[in-house]
């Protein structure tokens, strides 16, 4: 059993396996113009006739190819000439595949925001550009981010309270919403993650068989605090993001969950954001 819900098996395969950057998003002033997308590139079919003439909007794409920093779509890109910012960012996502980090992944991607991810694998503790991760983060567990300004924040609760701060969109709107919010995340993380470590790494039978009937506790209650089809309601907030991973690890080690966190999860699993992070981690 692994230490967590992560994936040990997987190498992140795709994007991951090529670039530690192949998440770097692009924004860009384009036109809604016809095209075609392959392997998450535009592909302009038409040229515009003058750049004026463009209804502007801001219109994120993404790279995922092997294509990141040069190549024939970076080109054509450049010649449609819509680039408003590039080059790779500045914020580094440390994670592994499945681990609890992909709730912080998801989150990041519900943000709209431009960031790298960096695998780690938890048993050498090794990156997969070939760094000690003691070094980066001492508490040696995922999730860590390096933010724009070169600080590391780590913790669950932290980097997530963080993004619905950086987004408030991904905030409950009722108040007192930030206080609501981090009750759940701190609910989520202590009671529910938390416990799961004595289901992945039990010190005897009697503590898996206690752990997971306290999971199934936890996950009843908490189905009965939803406001609508998510938490807080008809928006999806970042204590979703952290719910729909504890369920993915709840399905894998067979833990049965009431109707309405099924529903959500599928809910939850149509989300672009949540498709995108669950590609480049390699677990679709
Ligand atoms: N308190 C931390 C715990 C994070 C955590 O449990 N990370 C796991 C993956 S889900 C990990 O990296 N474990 C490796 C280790 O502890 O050696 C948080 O909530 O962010």
């Amino acid at each position: 059993m692994p230490c967590c819900g992560c994936d040990p098996g997987s190498d992140g395969a795709g994007s991951d396996s090529l670039n530690h950057c192949s998440s770097v998003r692009l924004l860009t002033l384009a036109p809604p113009v016809s095209g075609y997308s392959s392997g998450g590139l535009l592909f302009p079919l038409a040229e515009p006739q003058s750049e004026y003439s463009w209804p502007y909007f801001l219109h994120a794409i993404e790279f995922t190819g092997p294509f990141h920093g040069g190549g024939t779509p970076f080109a054509a890109m450049k010649r449609f000439g819509s680039f408003h910012e590039k080059g790779t960012s500045t914020m580094k996502l440390y994670y592994s595949p499945g681990a609890c980090s992909l709730a912080d992944h998801i989150a990041m991607h519900e943000a709209d925001l431009t960031f790298d991810r960096v695998r780690v694998d938890l048993k050498s503790k090794e990156t997969e550009t070939g760094e000690q991760f003691n070094q980066i983060n001492p508490k040696s567990y995922v999730p860590t981010l390096e933010m724009d300004d070169g600080q590391r924040l780590t913790e669950n609760i932290a980097i997530l309270s963080w993004l619905a701060q950086r987004k408030p969109a991904l905030a409950p709107n009722s108040e007192p919403g930030n206080l609501r919010l981090l009750e759940m995340l701190a609910f989520i993380s202590t009671e529910i993650h938390k416990q799961f470590g004595r289901v992945f790494k039990p010190t005897s039978d009697a503590e898996a068989t206690a752990a997971r009937e306290k999971l199934g506790q936890r996950f009843q209650l908490i189905a009965t605090m939803f406001k609508g089809d998510y938490l807080f309601g008809s928006e999806a907030s970042v204590a979703d993001a952290y719910l729909f991973t504890m369920l993915l690890w709840a399905k894998k080690v067979g833990i049965e969950v009431p109707e309405k966190l099924g529903a959500f999860a599928e809910l939850m699993r149509a989300r672009p954001a949540v498709q995108l992070a669950m590609k480049h981690e390699g677990l679709e």
